[in-house]
């Protein structure tokens, strides 16, 4: 029997829910947008714009019926604020599932003031708690898909893959003996945004098992690339794609930066090893993680979602092969581990039937000709990244020296060396 669901998108309008929108509905789900368009809110707020001309809600939603025949529901309802709002929503719609993108997402943003801090940890789980507390209230079976974070467990490890999210272990008992049982990995979160999605997996837990929803928590990677099959139809239909220092990701600024001639800032010596996944796995993860929901009563299913681990300063030696492209080495704004080995099972979206879209020339290629085509959107006053983590960078001791300390520190601290 074909597998087709109502589905709620909160956040259906970001640079992931709007891929993900297109594509479920392409599938023919039946799919309903739920965002108070914050993301746009934020770009106003900080003079930068998407590299990519997007198009308001109302006009991506009427171009993708015309273009597909399908139609996407849009509401305008802020999660973290209007519980009722979104209590009213669930009971009037009663969507088979949901799919929970609605937190602020950028790390440097997170942590460039207390303001910041304070909206992402109000804005992140507050949407969350909202989220869980209606379906509870409303009574109704709902099968939830939040998207998390691979920085909930940190980069590194004591030697071994991160496994998805529990971590079996053995507690040694004072009369001799022990007892076994699995635990959620260690959290070792890297900047207040990825502290929310720490929260968040807390919050789940706790609902899992006491009101036993089902749960499903996609702790991802970093995202590159724009295109969609679907997004690519029509140039109402675009996706956004950040560049500047808050919202740009490392590889899509590193393509970019090389797409207009900017040295691609590689913070610190580059020695960061991060997870990835290409925007169009990202879309085929979401309906993989609908098609397989856990039971009533399972604990949190979460699954790893990445498909391949690179060193940061290989991508921008990479980029600057195939681009002629100059590599910058500048003092890194923030405090991590200057090189670490990352090692991470992913087989579950595997096992699922997931094909992974790995780095090649080609896709790399498409999203500098991206770059190139909207080159005379840049605002290069907006690439640099000005967010530092600490008030030692606040203050300007001497930068590189203080986070470097700071970060042998913190990985002393959580007993996870994330050292080679
Ligand atoms: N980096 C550079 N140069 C740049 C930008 C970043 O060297 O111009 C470095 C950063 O210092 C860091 C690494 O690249 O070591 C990754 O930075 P990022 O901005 O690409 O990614 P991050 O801040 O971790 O956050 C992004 C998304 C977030 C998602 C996360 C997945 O914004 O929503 O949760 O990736 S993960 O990194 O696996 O935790």
């Amino acid at each position: 029997m074909e597998f087709k669901v109502k589905v709620a998108i909160l956040g259906g309008d970001g640079f992931c829910g709007w891929p993900a929108s297109l594509y479920l509905s392409d599938k023919g789900h039946d799919v309903i947008i739920i965002d108070n368009l914050s993301r746009r809110a934020i770009d106003e707020e900080l003079g930068a714009d998407s590299l990519t001309p997007i198009t308001d809600i109302q006009t991506r939603i009427s171009a993708w019926q015309e273009v597909s025949g399908e139609t996407i529901g849009f509401e305008n309802i802020d999660v973290a604020q209007d519980y009722d709002g979104l209590l009213n929503f669930i009971n009037t719609e009663r969507p088979d599932a949901i799919v929970h993108f609605a937190e602020q997402r950028a790390a440097p943003y997170s942590m460039k003031n207390s303001r910041n801090k304070r909206y992402t940890v109000d804005n992140n789980i507050n949407a969350t708690h909202n989220l869980l507390a209606a379906i509870v209230e409303s009574g109704q079976d709902i099968h939830v898909a939040h998207l998390g974070t691979m920085g909930v467990y940190g980069y590194g490890t004591a030697g071994m893959k991160i496994p998805e999210g529990y971590l079996d272990i053995q507690v040694n008992l004072p009369e001799g003996g022990h007892v076994d049982q699995s635990i959620l990995y260690p959290s070792n979160p890297g900047s207040i945004y990825h502290m929310t999605k720490v929260l968040d997996q807390h919050l789940f837990a706790y609902y899992a098992k006491n009101d036993e929803l089902r749960i499903t928590d996609l702790h991802q990677g970093i995202i590159w690339g724009t295109h969609t099959e679907q997004t690519i139809k029509d140039e109402r239909l675009i996706n956004r794609f950040d560049y500047d220092g808050d919202y740009g990701t490392v590889l899509n600024r590193f393509l970019i930066q090389a797409g207009v001639g900017y040295p691609m800032t590689v913070h610190g010596t580059g020695g960061q090893t991060r997870a990835f996944i290409h925007i169009r796995d990202m879309v085929r993860c979401i309906e993989l993680a609908l098609e397989n929901p856990p039971a009533k009563g399972d604990r949190v299913k979460i699954i790893n979602q990445m498909t391949e681990t690179h060193r940061v300063r290989d991508l921008a030696e990479l980029i600057a092969e195939i681009s002629d492209a100059e590599v910058a080495y500048v003092p890194n704004p923030r405090k991590e581990s200057a090189e670490n080995d990352l090692h991470v099972h992913n087989e579950t979206f595997l096992k699922l039937g997931l094909k992974p879209t790995t780095l090649s020339e080609g896709l790399l290629q498409e999203v500098e000709e991206v770059a190139r085509k909207y080159s005379d959107r840049v605002d290069r006053s907006k690439i640099p990244a000005q967010s530092l983590w600490t008030s030692a960078q606040q203050a300007g001791v001497p930068e590189q020296e203080a986070v470097e300390q700071e970060a042998v520190a913190a990985d002393a601290e959580s007993g996870l060396s994330e050292s080679a």
